[in-house]
């Protein structure tokens, strides 16, 4: 049957309105003249949807007939943001759909703010998954990123007397229109039970898993779209349910509880998302969540294999997994299970099969985010899984033996198994050795992984590992969200620029250029009128929107250092006390994101910023001339409205400590300078944009363990600078707000440990923000660089690095660029 074009996915005006009307109608089965404003969303989503839809299945189509490789992206994070606007950027719709909702008196923009973002991810993360699905779809890859449709994402953040309060993501509940329930998908998952050995008619001895019990995984489909590409991507998420719907023996005896119990069980695997990040609590539903959406997706893999007719020997060459972060890891000993036990293949063959298969990108140095899992846990949940990991282990140290004699602490470095106190399974190790290839997120923090985390591994097999600098997707968070910059920008680099993000480098001759630079100045006001209007909305405090725009936006933690840019706004605000006339150009300094609700010192965090817009936005001699907001509820949608009105970005964590940030691309290319230490990709931004366009300051990563190590005495620092002292007493002097021991907790922390050595890094911060005020005070200069920023970020476009992981790790096929 040929795939049909139809009036449903016609691009002129009529079929545009007919489409609409007839989702309205038909789908919804709403009268028009009753219909709400979410109806409408609801119909237009369903018509967008039916356009992406088409591509999405011929593509998978011609995939088929070429047997290309496809690109499986395991993720057990994806944060894609509002679907609606990037489709109709991708698809070249917006224009002609705003007419058409024009005409029938309906408004695009009222529309756009009905749909409800998935936030089924924590940060950083979950939403490079997602500018990487952008990505592949955008340079022509053919691909899926699988992972888990929580019902509850992470939590919505209120703000109530200063405090972060949690509330549950409902976002389901006017209903999905961007997913399609596949029920001719479903995969069952075992999980406990024992494992028993067999022999098959060839008479070589097997094993089989009994499990205790079996559920259901449900795929859900959401089609990604490129820009400009005829390519779609797919993210693909597993909801659990019970196998059966519930006991009726139990339920015809009486007992209703009971009967339930084991669904109610079943499908609270893919509830909620745990909003720790950086942060491994080792909770058993958590390795449940991993293994069931890991399970079901190779298994719908090789189902996918079959339906191309080719064996599952040939698995690898059909499929490139990539690993994001440990959090799918067990994979590696799930695609062993598969094919050894379920398919009956040898070991040997196996092994090659899944090394050859996955890769794994590490996210993180932390030492607390290291996932391990206890070995009894997994045998009690996995037991298979924990006979494999044993083999897995056991041919990998006769390996190591051979290539080290005699070292028996390299071995027990090395080993899948801690067995330094209680027993943990090492998930990073599992990747390592089930990988082809190992990376890091930006040059140093690969380079830093190979010398401390992963150092053994490196010497094992230095050419498993690589660098992959990440990247950010140019369409949403540039052109959706700042298309006053992208008109600037295609009239001077093109029209294509989204799509070829290095052409930005056609900016450069333009900063010289006085009117240019007047544009530019007023594409930026005006985005910063939006921004302030928003704020005045969500918190009540006006800003000024001509003071210079301070952001630091990003998850709360005591790395990223949010509370070292606070020292800086009360130093600042304590000398204006003292000197009224000091030459300060106003500012507004903003904060946003979430505390992982358990996190003490970051919940603390916020308080603090909120503490210090209480006293600063009201106190009469400081008169408005800086402001500290606390933005609610930082998402992908908030971001969309914060990131083109920045003038200051602070990237501020200590050294070593952010494997990579991505607002900060997001920021620079939003014509934002940057302040910041040499950490993650911070790195390389200040290489590409110019060591003149951007504030450095701190430590580097080789003098942190240097100072930690050669007997740091925080204290010392503060007894010895009066500015310090003078602001870190202000803390605990009740100025700022009736209980003087709310930030005590703070106070002691950075006095008596300061693990991320603020209080060492605080002299050079004021100083770097001493030069950015003076800059800030010549706005030819500040814009020639804000130019410069923007014109020469164009290696952070998400799809340079999607090529990157095409070429060197997944040895994939990328549409050529159009010239
Ligand atoms: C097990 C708990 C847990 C949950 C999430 C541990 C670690 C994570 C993530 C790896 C945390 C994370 O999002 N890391 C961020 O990844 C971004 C994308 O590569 C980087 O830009 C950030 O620097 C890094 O913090």
């Amino acid at each position: 049957i040929p795939i049909s074009d139809s009036i449903r996915t016609g691009i002129g005006a009529d079929d545009l309105r007919q489409a609409f009307l007839d989702n309205l109608v038909c789908a919804l089965g709403r009268l028009p003249a009753y219909s709400t404003r979410h109806d409408h969303y609801l119909a237009l989503a369903m018509t967008v949807r039916d356009h992406v839809m088409r591509r999405g299945v011929r593509c998978f189509e011609k995939g088929d007939n070429l047997l290309v490789r496809r690109v499986a992206y395991f993720s057990a994070e994806f944060l894609p943001g509002p679907h609606l606007g990037n489709h109709l950027l991708n698809l070249g719709l917006t224009e002609s759909i705003r007419k058409m909702l024009d005409g029938l008196g309906i408004n695009l923009d009222d529309l756009l703010a009905e749909e409800e973002e998935p936030g089924l991810g924590n940060g950083g993360l979950g939403r490079l998954a997602s500018c990487y699905l952008d990505s592949l779809a955008t340079v022509g890859v053919q691909s899926v990123g699988y992972g888990i449709r929580y019902e509850f994402g992470i939590f919505d953040q209120t703000i109530r007397d200063g405090w972060q309060i949690q509330g549950t993501d409902k976002w389901l509940h006017g209903g999905n229109p961007w997913e399609v329930h596949r029920p001719g998908a479903v995969q069952d998952v075992m999980f406990g039970g024992h494992t028993e050995p067999w022999q098959d008619e060839s008479d070589s001895p097997r094993k089989r898993w009994v499990p205790s019990i079996v559920i259901r995984g449900e795929a859900y489909d959401t089609p990604i779209s490129g820009y400009d590409s005829d390519t779609c991507a797919l993210m693909r998420l597993w909801k659990a349910e019970a196998v059966e719907s519930f006991d009726f023996s139990a339920f015809n005896h009486g007992d209703y509880d009971r009967a339930v119990e084991q669904k109610v069980a079943s499908e609270n695997l893919s509830k909620v998302l745990y909003p720790n990040d950086e942060l491994h609590r080792g909770k058993e539903l958590r390795l449940k969540q991993q293994y069931f959406f890991t399970c079901c997706a190779l298994q719908d893999m090789l189902r996918i294999l079959s339906l191309r007719g080719a064996p599952p020997e040939s698995f690898h060459s059909n499929w490139a997994v990539q690993l994001n972060d440990t959090h799918p890891a067990i994979a590696v000993a799930e695609l062993m299970r598969l094919l050894v036990d379920q398919h009956g293949l040898g070991w040997d063959v196996a092994w090659k099969v899944t090394r050859s298969t996955f890769s794994y990108t590490n996210h993180t140095l932390l030492p607390e985010a290291l996932e391990r899992w206890p070995v009894d846990m997994i045998g009690g949940l996995l037991p298979r899984h924990l006979e494999i990991i044993y083999e897995i282990n056991a041919r990998f140290l006769d390996e190591v033996r051979a290539a080290f004699p005699g070292d028996d602490e390299r071995l027990a470095r090395l080993s899948l198994i801690d067995e330094s106190g209680p027993r943990y399974v090492r998930m990073a190790n599992l990747a390592c050795v089930g990988s082809q290839t190992v990376n890091g997120v930006a040059e140093l923090h690969s380079k830093l992984l190979r010398q401390t985390v992963l150092a053994d591994f490196a010497a094992l097999w230095p050419e498993k590992f690589t660098n992959v600098t990440n990247g950010v997707t140019p369409r949403r968070f540039v052109a959706l969200a700042n298309p006053g910059l992208g008109k600037l920008l295609a009239k001077v680099a093109g029209k294509n620029w989204p799509g070829d993000l290095e052409k930005l480098h056609k900016l450069e001759p333009h900063a010289e250029d006085p009117a240019f630079r007047q544009e530019w100045r007023e594409v930026k006001l005006s985005n910063k009128r939006h921004l302030a209007s928003l704020i005045a909305e969500r918190t009540g405090i006006e800003v000024d929107p001509t003071s210079l725009f301070d952001v630091q936006v990003k998850r709360i933690h005591e790395y990223k250092r949010q509370h070292l840019n606070l020292l800086h706004v009360l130093t600042l605000y304590l000398r204006l006390k003292k000197d009224p006339k000091a030459e300060v150009p106003a500012r507004t300094f903003i904060f946003g994101g979430k505390a992982a609700p358990g996190y003490f010192l970051a919940k603390r965090i916020i308080r603090l910023a909120t503490a210090a817009g209480e006293l600063i936005n009201h106190d009469r001699d400081i008169a408005g001339r800086i402001k500290v907001v606390f933005f609610p509820d930082f998402n992908v949608r908030n971001g969309q409205s914060i990131y083109p009105a920045v003038d200051l970005s602070e990237q501020i964590s200590l050294a070593g400590m952010e494997a990579s940030g991505t607002g900060n691309m997001k920021m620079s290319l939003n014509g934002a300078l940057t302040i910041g230490t040499l950490d993650g990709a911070n790195v390389e931004i200040r290489e590409a944009v110019g060591e003149e366009n951007f504030f450095l300051f701190g430590l580097n990563a080789a003098e942190v363990p240097a100072l930690k190590h050669g007997g740091y005495r925080p204290r010392d620092r503060y007894e010895s600078d009066p500015l310090l002292r003078e602001v870190i007493d202000f803390l605990t002097s009740g100025a700022l707000g009736e209980d003087r021991d709310l930030f005590q907790p703070l106070v002691d922390n950075l006095l008596y440990h300061d693990p991320y050595l603020l209080l060492a890094d605080y002299r050079g911060y004021l100083n770097a923000q001493q030069r950015v005020s003076e800059l800030w005070m010549d706005p030819e200069a500040w814009t020639r660089a804000s130019i410069l920023n923007t014109a020469r970020m164009g290696r952070f476009s998400s799809d340079r690095s999607i090529r990157d992981y095409c070429q060197r790790v997944w040895k994939v096929n990328v549409k050529k660029l159009k010239k």
